[in-house]
């Protein structure tokens, strides 16, 4: 019988990258190309980070607060320093947006770009003990014209977010990116140490079959969101309910909602006022990757990648996934309107 043969036509990132960039001819410099792979290095480094500590018992609390009052872990720290640290010296980048930090930092001096990187170094954290998978959130902007890089450089809607995509640290480290042009999915392997194009061009179809909201805040929901869930646990003329899925970490709840479909949502309630969801680096780049696989990102109210951000580290409700389902939930809020 055939012996398989070992591809030669391997796609990495790196390539299929500098493909796009060669796409936009010589007006492109590849500070973009360069940026994407300084975001991919620092994937790797917490993949392998992530890993390790699940070995090393690294997991614990690092004795400081962030921004939210929630406790930090150790990998979460450690996250954070890394990109900080790979983004600053990358020379690309002008202002920087971490989950981790209270305020925006702004690069100076030489090493100045730019870009300016919104990111979640390590969402999910709550997980980590359990082995359960978590991720990186990145979203990038251009710095406007005639700007020094200043955080209203970030104060803009997720529409005009350049690239973003995520990481999920799970079984193995996936990439999933958007540069404006569809989503791509990479894999790393950890052999070449390169992330390898698995899932090009992804499609959330039009409609699934799974629904991911955290139901136990259900006494805290408002009308429209649990009169959707209704609709889909007792559907009428004879359909199927939807099957519950929850992760609790974004990164993975997402990616299972691009690749099977469904809607995956955090909404606002009596509670929690703008829901949990950061608006810039959490809500903004999911929203964005949604959409350019052809899906729908709302906050019930309008769309989210029109929010204009206030401040760095505002909440905002999100809905996301197959067209068609979330399309049925804005249904629910209009009839409230
Ligand atoms: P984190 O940034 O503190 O890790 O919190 C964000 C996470 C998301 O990954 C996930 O979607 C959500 O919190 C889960 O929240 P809850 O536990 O309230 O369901
Ligand atoms: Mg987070």
């Amino acid at each position: 019988h055939d012996e398989e043969m070992p591809s030669t036509e391997i796609i990495t990132l790196t390539r299929h990258i500098l493909a796009d960039q060669m796409r936009l001819g010589p007006a492109a410099t590849g500070d973009m190309t360069f940026l994407l792979n300084a975001i991919a290095l620092t994937s790797k480094f917490i993949a392998t980070n992530v890993r390790r500590a699940r070995l090393i018992n690294l997991v614990g609390l690092a004795g400081e607060t962030n921004v939210q009052g929630e406790e930090q872990k150790k990998l979460d720290v450690l996250s954070n320093d890394i990109m900080v640290n790979a983004l600053r010296a990358s020379g690309k980048t002008a202002v920087l947006v971490s989950e981790e930090l209270d305020e925006a930092v702004i690069v100076e001096g030489r090493q100045k770009g730019k870009y300016c990187v919104v990111f979640d170094p390590l969402d999910g954290s709550s997980n980590i003990d359990a082995g359960v998978n978590i991720g990186t959130i990145f979203g990038i902007y251009r710095i406007q014209d005639g700007s020094e890089g200043t955080i209203q450089d970030v104060l803009r809607p997720g529409s005009e977010m350049v690239a973003a995509g995520y990481t999920m640290y799970g079984s193995s480290a996936n990439l999933v990116i958007s540069t404006g042009n569809g989503v791509n999915g990479y894999t790393l392997d950890t052999a070449l140490g390169e992330f390898i194009l698995t899932h090009p061009n992804i499609q959330i179809p039009a409609r699934g079959k799974i629904y991911s909201f955290n139901e136990g805040n259900s006494m805290y929901f408002h009308e429209p969101t649990l009169k959707y869930l209704e609709s889909i646990k007792y559907p009428q003329n004879g359909k199927s309910p939807y099957s519950a899925r929850y992760i609790g970490s974004m990164v993975a709840d997402v990616h299972r909602t691009l690749l099977y479909g469904g809607i995956f949502g955090y909404p606002d309630d009596k509670k929690s006022k703008s829901g949990k969801l950061r608006l810039l680096y959490e809500a903004f780049p999911m929203a964005y990757l949604t959409e350019q696989a052809g899906g729908l990102a709302t906050t019930g109210r309008g769309r989210i990648l029109e929010v204009v951000p206030k401040t760095i580290h505002e909440r905002c409700p999100v809905f996301l996934g197959s067209k068609d389902d979330v399309a049925d939930l804005i249904k629910f809020y209009e009839a409230e309107a």
